[in-house]
C-alpha cells in the first residue's frame, strides 16, 4: 500500500517538475514596496461555504453577497454579531501567534477548532497576531456545515523592479507583509459553523469512520481559504473575469498573480486574456489552470500545481481549490480539494499549501 501510494506521488511530482520547465521562464518576481502604512482596507465580501451535496460530499463554494447567502437559505449574515459571552484563546509557538475569539462552540467543537488553528499556527510566519472570530450559529439550513473568510481586504503596491501591480492582500497576509496590525481591532478571519449540523467528529484521532465529517479537518480546509487561498475569478455565461474593484480601478487578489494556463500564460495577462472575455471564461473551463510561484518551488522543484478547473465552471469551487484528480484523499496535499468526504481526516495542510504560504 505504501509502496504504491510512494510510486504515484513522485510520479505526480516527475511529471510537474517536467512542466515546470516550461513556465519557469515566465515567472514574474514580484516584491512588497516598503512603507506601506494605512494602506487602503475596505470590508472583504466573499466566504467559502461547505454544503452537503446530493453525493453525501461537502463541495465548498465561494459566496460573495449577502443575497448569495439569502439564495441558499442561509438565515444568517456575516455581518450579523451576536453579543454573547465569548473565551479567549491565545495560543503561540515559534511561528505566530493566533488568538481565536469563541462564541457559543461547545467544548468539544471548540477544542477540535483550537487544534486546526494550532496546526497553522505551527506553519505560518506573521509578526502580527492572526485574529479569528469563531462563531457556532444557526444557519437555518441543516444542509450547510460552515463558512470562513478573510474580514477585509487590504490594497498594497508590489513592484517587479520595473512596473508597479495594485492588488488586494487578505487581512492575516497583508499585516505579516507590513508587519503592523492593518486594521487595528478587528478580526483578520471571521468563521461559522452550523448549529444546525450535527454529523461531526471532534475528537483527535483522525479516524471519523463512515458517515462523519472530520471537524478539525474542515476547519483547517476553511482557515486555509482565510488566510487567503481565495481568488476573484469568475464565470458568467461564456465570459471569465476577476478582481475587485474600488471607486479608482479594478484590481486583483494576491492569489490571483500566480494562476496560469498550462503555457505559463498568467490569467491575468490581458493581452492573452481580457477581462470579461470569452478567451477567458475558457481558460478557466478547461483543465489547463496552474497554481504557479509563491514558495511551491521550494517543497516541490518550482512545480505549477494544478488547480481545480472543470469544463463546467463550479462556482467558488472552480480556480480556488487543488485539483481533485492530482490530489485524491491519501494525498499529503488532499486538504484544498474542492469537496470533503465524510469519513475523510487530514490534519496536515500538505507541503505545497504550506509552501503557498
Ligand atoms: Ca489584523
Ligand atoms: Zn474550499
Amino acid at each position: 500500500m505504501f509502496v504504491s501510494i510512494k510510486l504515484q506521488r513522485s510520479f505526480l511530482l516527475a511529471l510537474l517538475i517536467a512542466i515546470s520547465c516550461v513556465v519557469a521562464a515566465n515567472a514574474r518576481s514580484m516584491t512588497m514596496i516598503k512603507g506601506q502604512a494605512n494602506a487602503k482596507a475596505i470590508p472583504a465580501q466573499q466566504d467559502h461555504v461547505l454544503i452537503l451535496g446530493p453525493d453525501g460530499n461537502a463541495g465548498c463554494r465561494v459566496i460573495r453577497s449577502e443575497k448569495q447567502f439569502q439564495d441558499l437559505g442561509i438565515a444568517l449574515s456575516r455581518a450579523e454579531k451576536k453579543a454573547s459571552s465569548k473565551v479567549e484563546v491565545v495560543y503561540s509557538v515559534a511561528q505566530s501567534t493566533f488568538e481565536v475569539t469563541y462564541t457559543d462552540f461547545p467544548p468539544a467543537a471548540q477544542a477540535a477548532f483550537q487544534r486546526a488553528v494550532d496546526i497553522w499556527a505551527a506553519r505560518v510566519s506573521s509578526s502580527q497576531t492572526i485574529k479569528i472570530d469563531a462563531r457556532w450559529e444557526s444557519f437555518g439550513n441543516e444542509d450547510v456545515l460552515g463558512s470562513a473568510g478573510t474580514t477585509f481586504i487590504i490594497q498594497l503596491k508590489l513592484s517587479d523592479g520595473q512596473t508597479e501591480q495594485t492588488v488586494w492582500f487578505p487581512s492575516a497576509l497583508a499585516d505579516a507583509l507590513v508587519t503592523e496590525d492593518t486594521v487595528p481591532g478587528e478580526a483578520d478571519i471571521v468563521a461559522m459553523f452550523n448549529s444546525d449540523f450535527s454529523n461531526w467528529h471532534f475528537e483527535t484521532d483522525q479516524n471519523p469512520g463512515p458517515g462523519k465529517f472530520d471537524f478539525t479537518t474542515v476547519v483547517l480546509h476553511e482557515i486555509t481559504h482565510g488566510l487567503g487561498f481565495s481568488s476573484t475569478f469568475d464565470h458568467n455565461g461564456a465570459q471569465g473575469s476577476w478582481g475587485i474593484e474600488d471607486e479608482d480601478d479594478t484590481f486583483p487578489m494576491v492569489f490571483d498573480l500566480y494562476l496560469t494556463n498550462g503555457q505559463g500564460v498568467e490569467l491575468l495577462d490581458e493581452t492573452a486574456f481580457g477581462n470579461g472575455s470569452a478567451e477567458l471564461g475558457a481558460a478557466l473551463t478547461n483543465h489547463d489552470v496552474f497554481f504557479f510561484g509563491f514558495l511551491a518551488g521550494e517543497t516541490v522543484g518550482w512545480a505549477p500545481v494544478p488547480a481545480y478547473a472543470p469544463s463546467e465552471w463550479e462556482p467558488g469551487s472552480s480556480i480556488a481549490h487543488v485539483n481533485k484528480t492530482n490530489f485524491p484523499e491519501w494525498h499529503p496535499d488532499a486538504l484544498m480539494a474542492p469537496s470533503l468526504s465524510p469519513g475523510f481526516a487530514i490534519h496536515d495542510p500538505g507541503p505545497i499549501v504550506t509552501g503557498i504560504f
